[in-house]
């Protein structure tokens, strides 16, 4: 037999101790699943998880009925790693191509895995995505706006999607249904671009006077219902979004897609625009808030939750439908866009005690609500504060489905079933965590330690802490959830010690 020398030894008995701290498999169960996603919602800024300037009442009703993770962190602090993530079970990091894509991206989730939606149509469920989608479309070289875009969220386990490709502020500003741009006029073919200006369209840098939100950095392009975007676009008219009805659009949707299988069971991954940039939500909202369309957008975002809660209740789907809900990556106020979010902000604080926000390495950028309502199976208004990642949202459901994980499918994703359900108080042996300098970052118990990485200590324009660090940092969490005492130099082992760990897991895909 070969003899296994320290550093080998060391890595298979980390395995080992991974592999018996996740839960056993339990009764395969098929509640219907509702992912509700939201886009650089911070920590802090819900009132279940301390807000005080701003109530979100349906978002807190989903606790009160449910569990609360006070220490759950989504894979990245930007939107596209983190949505991988989720969807694949792998780190985002293993796999070039995964940062914030482009509007104009190819997919980039393989067609030859089994993504989490795609195991639960094994499982037998009717799989839906309504809303943001910003992991890719089409093959290389980009999608055929003008024809069937393909492959898509179709082809990577999806039956059913209604969204917007990219984010809200990059073009093409129109909706996609399954294969196809959404009232698209033949005879005003689409056109899109992220090199150079297509079209004769009037362009933030060229035409600001007529903006009706005039950007702040970035965001200059083509001019869509008001607002320039980051990219060109020409033609589709008639396809086009009106921002401020899009959390109409789609709540409606989902809603529509949950009264439609409502025989179950099913699998919605609705992804909320809100609150990213740009902030234009409905007049219901403006000015409801007190802290500018920022504000507004929460309130939006938390009306559109209790309308998905209300469907459920009157189809009597409650007690039969686990409701997970979370945010991409941590928050940001002035993402490129004067919309007053800064000088409004009013004393809140989106990133609650942490520090940093999203793009960055420190806390706020992936420690983000997280919660888990079936009520029954999952017990009402408790609070747990295991250590927990989004990347085992994969392995959980399927466990909880009964469904096997076929060979190199969602490499990254534990069994935390338990764990997610309240049933047990185990949690994760370390998170890691990816910055928008792909600086990875690993959690485990008290400690987290961040790389070294010589990048910009601020981001310019949104003012957020990146985390960067030529030295490294060390963190003891407990004690200081802030990450204002860099314990590097004091506790060079703890350091070392972490630091094996996360290349223990660069080293070898996590399982
Ligand atoms: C950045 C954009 C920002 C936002 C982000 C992606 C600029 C100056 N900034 O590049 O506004 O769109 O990308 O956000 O263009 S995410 O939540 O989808 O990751
Ligand atoms: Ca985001």
């Amino acid at each position: 037999m070969k003899k296994l020398n320290f550093k080998s030894c060391l890595t298979v008995c980390f395995f080992s101790l991974t592999a018996i701290s996740v839960d056993a498999q339990t009764t395969a169960s098929k509640p219907n699943i509702v992912i509700i996603y939201t886009d650089d919602l911070g920590y802090g800024d819900i009132s279940t998880y301390g807000a005080t300037k701003i109530k979100t009442p349906n978002i807190d009703r989903i606790a009160a009925e449910g569990l609360k993770f006070t220490n759950s962190h989504t894979t990245s602090s930007t939107c596209t790693p983190a949505r991988f993530s989720l969807l694949t079970g792998k780190y985002a990091w293993r796999k070039t191509g995964t940062g914030i894509a482009p509007g104009d991206a190819a997919l980039i989730i393989p067609t030859n895995i089994t993504t989490l939606p795609g195991m639960l149509q094994k499982a037998g469920y009717y799989t839906g995505a309504v809303g943001k989608w910003h992991l890719g479309l089409g093959p290389a070289g980009g999608p055929n706006w003008n024809g069937d875009i393909t492959p898509g969220p179709l082809e990577v386990g999806f039956n059913y999607c209604f969204l917007m490709p990219a984010t809200g502020d990059r073009v093409p500003c129109v909706y996609m249904e399954n294969h196809r741009i959404v009232d698209l006029d033949p005879a005003d073919p689409i056109m899109v671009s992220y090199k150079n200006k297509i079209g004769n369209e009037p362009t933030g840098s060229e035409n600001p006077e007529l903006l009706k939100m005039m950007y702040s950095h970035g965001h200059d392009n083509t001019i869509i219902n008001g607002v320039s975007r980051i990219g060109w676009m020409s033609g589709g008219k008639k396809a086009r979004w009106i921002d401020e009805d899009m959390a109409d659009v789609f709540t409606n949707r989902a809603n529509r897609f949950i009264e439609d299988h409502q025989n179950g069971p099913f699998f919605l991954y609705f992804a909320t625009h809100q609150i990213h940039v740009p902030r234009l939500p409905n007049s219901r909202f403006l000015g409801k808030s007190g802290m500018g369309p920022r504000g507004d957008a929460i309130l939006e975002l938390d009306w559109s939750v209790g309308e998905v809660l209300k469907t459920l209740d009157r189809l009597n789907l409650t007690d039969k439908t686990m409701v997970i809900f979370s945010s991409d990556n941590g928050p940001v106020v002035d993402d490129g866009y004067k919309d007053k979010a800064v000088e409004m902000l009013n004393g809140h604080t989106p990133s609650g005690e942490f520090r940093g926000g999203k793009y960055s390495a420190f806390d706020a950028g992936t420690r983000v609500p997280f919660i888990v309502r079936w009520p029954g199976h999952v017990k009402s208004n408790k609070i747990s504060d295991a250590l927990m990642s989004q990347v085992d949202l994969y392995a959980s459901l399927a466990s909880l489905t009964g469904q096997a994980i076929a060979q190199g499918d969602a490499p990254d994703s534990f069994n935390m079933l338990n764990s997610f359900l309240g049933k047990s108080h185990k949690e994760r042996s370390y998170v890691v965590e990816q910055s928008l300098n792909n600086t990875l970052s690993i959690l485990q118990g008290k400690w987290k330690y961040i790389e070294p990485n010589k990048g910009p200590q601020v981001m310019a324009n949104t003012n957020i802490e990146l985390g960067n660090d030529p030295k490294g940092q060390l963190f003891k969490l407990s004690r200081d959830p802030g990450e204002k005492n860099n314990l590097i130099s004091k506790e060079p082992e703890k350091a070392a010690q972490l630091l094996h760990v996360l290349n223990t897991v660069r080293g070898h895909e996590g399982k």
